[in-house]
């Protein structure tokens, strides 16, 4: 601890602290404007200077540490002179009308506090510049640009963007971006962070122009990605008027992307559904919750009468809280009697939970997000981290800015593959001879980590023998990566350590999905880069709580807490004091199977737009129309519902409504309720209570919290028993926590896995039926980009999509010109499965022979072209490979 004395008054503080931050700890103010605590300081506005004694001159706070036995004074006559000259200063040429209209800004509070004026400045005319509109989320005002330089350095070092530059000096520095005229042509990515540092306005968010200043913020999560981003809702005349990040956060440290803080609006959508309807005759009715819950109670039951409680399917929802997975799940089990429950992991890193649960015991992601900053090296396979977990892609970009190794598989070359030190560019679909062939080369280079070896592993001769068959020149043949290239990846990743691992669909988008992530371990254990800080097997997972929709039993074969049906139903029937079915339940493409030979006859499907998002959806049509009856519970009339919803529940959105969720990082966050659902929407639990009630079976869910559900849930699962809502009240806790006074845990496998030692995977290689041919000769891949978020029900009801109109082909100039196409014309895309219309974007992030979209937009529907193959374990389909044409359309 170090002593001071500021103002005659003493403290102590730990090492390593700013005077800056020890002022804002103990309630001193002081001006500074180039300071933000999310930032490097840069002391260069002078507002903060204070008095040190021994010090002749005065010295900035926001960049002087703190030692010990220091003698501070703030605020003097001397130092308030000072101050006052300096803001006046940065005020001479300034639109003094604004300081009037906004008085919350920083630089306007000051100039208040200080009494500084138009007149008192001396100034003349304040220059005028052009007000910048063209972007939907940010308004930039350059006559209000102090030179702070805030926004420079932001998006420098916390989104690493480089929009922003200085320019010109002394008097003549201003600040543009890196676009000529208007803002909305520069290479931003929309975080707002700039918005968000500014002290003045001159870069300001639209949403605070249009709303004005919130009256209260209260925090709670985002509710896209699996990241998990902490976020401050502004809130005004209860509506939402803004969104901030939280700066503590340890998940996002004051950062967001442009979905968590600007697109929000679809919660005011004008065809946001908020009564309960019921189809008939082909028209949709409004009615009374009561009638909607009879009704389709009563089609259940008759259904379950008929055909057994197999006839009926239930899906979970990867964006509700895991309060609602959870009951949707024991809805299943106890009313229904059925274990047809799944959720949307089952298309997108089932592979990730079933491959890691074999090899390591658990099956969620080794480390944390805090790792990032601690590793040396990082291994990027099929993520793309900066367009889909933007908070945690500009977290491992700021680490390769400074110098950190990085390696990246992916055959498309990503903004990440960009800033690599290796890009392997595979062949789509060859994982599994890439990742042989580098633990190949780790073998026969001594790369291997001999003493975690000996120490963890079991079948390591084994393994050693199966894998010299996979030498980096025989893979090369198949992955189309050099040989040396392999090597030098391996070398790399196996030497350069801690290295992190991160991995996403395209690993687990394939036939050899579980496979691929497989192979990943394996290369994790052979260099020891697991159970340690800056390791691990970590996948990026899809939206906010689809970690979350799993772990709480939405599943066909385990209940909550990954509690196998073959082993734990007795525990579970005593807790639900219900017998339970021993029926293997179906998976989601077990049931469109099942739908579609007549033995599933009903779905209840909450919170995912199924129809739309799973692949060959002309063969998926067949499938829902078998079905008797769908209950569809969703804010929207997404497709599933459009087409063939019988029921429709309307939801709460995350907004709306109490619960947790769970990130990538197994940590559990609390959601709040910011504002009240509009109409007769409600949130997810409350309706699954309610259909169980109208069923008979209330004695099982009567609940009439939020917590109460959790707190059944921590009885169910010792790794969250030790996480109760007050203890999350500021903070989220990562599970395994099995006590109330344990921390949680942010690493796992650091002494042993659960099953002590631990086999690795020798693996095969079997290529993806779906081929290329003359007929269908390009490969076409489909995934993400940043603009629009899955299924597009959220984010095309909110102005990003004016930024991004539709889905893209993305193709490789050379093939553009064989086809002659140019930028932007409509074309026409053919597989064997269907055809679908959208525009090409000439690029050359694709390579030659591969194309590449996104599946968001309703009116391309590029599902109804992808290929029906699935994975061999798990059956995720292939979304990642689909033998395509692509035909110019006659005008
Ligand atoms: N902006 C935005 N963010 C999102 C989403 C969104 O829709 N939009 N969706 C969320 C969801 S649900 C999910 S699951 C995550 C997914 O996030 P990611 O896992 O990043 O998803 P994708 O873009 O589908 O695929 C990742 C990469 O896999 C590559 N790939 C394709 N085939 C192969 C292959 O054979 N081998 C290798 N190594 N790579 C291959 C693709 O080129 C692509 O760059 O994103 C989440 N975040
Ligand atoms: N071609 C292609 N297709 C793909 C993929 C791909 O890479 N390529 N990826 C696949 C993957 S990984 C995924 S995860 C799926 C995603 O597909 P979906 O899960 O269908 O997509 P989402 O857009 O995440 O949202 C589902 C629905 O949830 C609703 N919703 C939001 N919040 C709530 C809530 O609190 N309660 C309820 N009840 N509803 C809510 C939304 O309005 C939306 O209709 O798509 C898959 N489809
Ligand atoms: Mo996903």
């Amino acid at each position: 601890m170090l002593h001071v004395e500021i103002n005659g008054n003493n403290y102590s503080c730990e090492e390593g602290k700013t005077l800056l931050n020890l002022f804002h700890e103990i309630g001193i103010h002081v001006p500074s404007l180039c300071f933000d605590p999310r930032l490097q300081p840069e002391s260069s506005c002078r507002a903060c200077l204070v008095k040190i004694e021994g010090k002749e001159h005065l010295q900035p706070s926001c960049s002087t540490y703190v030692s010990d036995g220091m003698k501070v004074v703030t605020h003097s006559k001397e130092i308030e002179e000072y101050r006052k000259t300096v803001l006046a200063m940065l005020a001479k040429d300034y639109p003094f009308e604004e300081v009037a209209k906004n008085p919350d800004k920083e630089f306007h509070q000051w100039l208040h506090h200080y009494d500084i004026t138009k007149n008192s400045c001396d100034q003349e005319h304040a220059i005028n510049i052009n007000v910048d509109t063209s972007h939907p989320f940010i308004q930039v005002d350059m006559s209000r640009c102090i030179r702070c330089t805030r926004c420079v350095r932001i998006c420098n070092e916390l989104q690493g963007q480089f929009v922003w530059h200085v320019i010109e000096r002394g008097e003549q520095t201003h600040i543009i971006a890196n676009s000529q005229n208007s803002f909305a042509k520069s290479s931003c990515v929309s975080c707002g962070a700039c918005a968000d540092a500014c002290p003045t306005g001159a870069i300001e968010d639209k949403h605070s122009i249009k709303y004005g200043t919130a009256e209260k913020n209260i925090k709670s999560v985002c509710a896209y990605c699996g990241v998990g981003c902490e976020i401050n809702v502004g809130v005004k005349d209860e509506k939402i008027v803004g969104i901030h990040p939280v700066y503590d956060s340890p998940v996002n440290k004051g950062h967001l992307c442009v979905k968590g803080r600007y697109a929000w609006e679809y919660v005011y959508a004008a065809d946001r559904i908020t009564e309960p309807m019921i189809k008939e005759n082909g028209e949709w009715k409004k009615v009374s919750w009561k009638d909607a819950l009879q009704f389709a109670a009563k089609k259940l039951t008759a259904i379950k009468m008929k055909y057994g409680a197999d006839g009926v399917a239930l899906l979970g929802s990867a964006r509700a809280t895991n309060e609602e997975n959870y009951l949707i799940q024991k809805f299943a089990r106890t009313v229904i009697g059925t274990n047809n429950i799944d959720n949307c992991a089952r298309v997108c890193h089932q592979p990730t939970a079933k491959a890691m649960t074999i090899m390591l015991g658990t099956g969620a992601a080794t480390n944390s997000y805090d790792d990032i900053e601690q590793a040396k090296t990082f291994l990027v396979v099929g993520s793309n981290a900066t367009e889909n977990h933007p908070v945690v892609g500009a977290r491992i970009k700021q680490m390769v800015l400074k110098g950190a190794n990085l390696i990246i598989i992916d055959p498309r070359k990503t903004e990440l593959a960009s800033l690599a030190k290796y890009h392997l560019q595979l062949k789509p679909g060859t994982n599994i001879p890439l990742l042989n062939a580098m633990a190949n080369a780790m073998l026969t280079e001594s790369l291997v980590d001999v003493d975690f070896i000996e120490e963890r592993i079991d079948n390591w001769n084994d393994f050693k023998n199966f894998i010299t068959y996979w030498t980096p020149e025989k893979a090369a043949k198949v992955c189309h990566v050099h040989p040396q290239l392999i090597r030098d990846a391996a070398k790399l990743y196996a030497k350069a350590k801690p290295a992190m691992c991160f991995h996403g669909l395209g690993v687990t988008e394939h036939v050899q999905g579980t496979e691929g992530v497989m192979a990943l371990v394996n290369l994790a254990l052979i260099t020891g880069n697991i159970g340690k800080p800056g390791t691990g097997i970590n996948p990026l997972r899809g939206q906010n709580n689809v970690q979350g929709s799993a772990a709480m039993g939405c599943d066909p074969a385990v209940y909550t807490g990954m509690a196998l049906i073959k082993t734990e139903k007795n525990r579970f029937e005593d807790l639900w004091q219900t017998p339970l079915p021993s029926n293997k339940g179906l998976n989601l493409l077990e049931m469109m199977d099942a739908a579609a030979a007549g033995n599933l006859k009903a779905m209840w499907i909450m919170g995912y737009d199924t129809f739309f998002s799973l692949p060959d959806a002309n063969a998926k049509q067949k499938s829902f129309e078998s079905l008797e009856f769908v209950i569809v519970q969703d804010m929207f009339m997404n497709e599933t519902a459009k087409r063939f919803a019988n029921v429709f529940f309307p939801v709460a959105s995350s907004f709306e409504k109490e619960g947790t969720f769970m990130n990538s990082e197994r940590r559990i966050q609390k959601l709040r309720r910011v504002i009240s659902s509009p109409q007769n929407a409600k949130p997810d639990w409350e309706i699954v209570c309610d259909m169980a009630k109208t069923m008979n079976h209330q004695n099982l869910f009567n609940y009439s919290t939020a917590e109460e559900i959790w707190n059944e849930i921590r009885q169910t699962w010792k790794a969250v028993y030790g996480i109760t809502y007050e203890r999350i009240e500021d903070a989220g806790i990562q599970w395994p926590c099995a006590s109330l006074t344990d921390k949680g845990t942010t690493i796992l496998h650091t002494k042993n896995f659960p099953a002590g030692k631990v086999k690795l995977a020798k693996i095969k290689f079997a290529p993806s039926p779906e081929k290329t041919s003359k007929q269908y000769p390009f490969t076409l891949i489909t995934g993400r980009r940043l603009y629009h978020f899955n299924a597009g029900t959220m984010t095309y009801r909110t102005p990003v999509k004016e930024i991004e109109e539709t889905d893209l082909l993305y193709m490789h100039p050379n093939d553009a010109q064989r086809l002659k196409l140019s930028d932007g014309e409509e074309i026409n895309i053919i597989s064997k499965y269907g055809s679908a219309i959208l525009p090409v974007h000439i690029h050359t992030s694709s390579k030659q022979g591969e194309v590449f979209t996104t599946f968001s937009n309703k009116n391309v529907f590029i599902n109804k072209i992808t290929a029906p193959f699935r994975d061999n374990y798990v059956e995720t389909p292939e979304y990642k490979i689909t033998a395509v044409r692509i035909e110019k359309i006659d005008k």
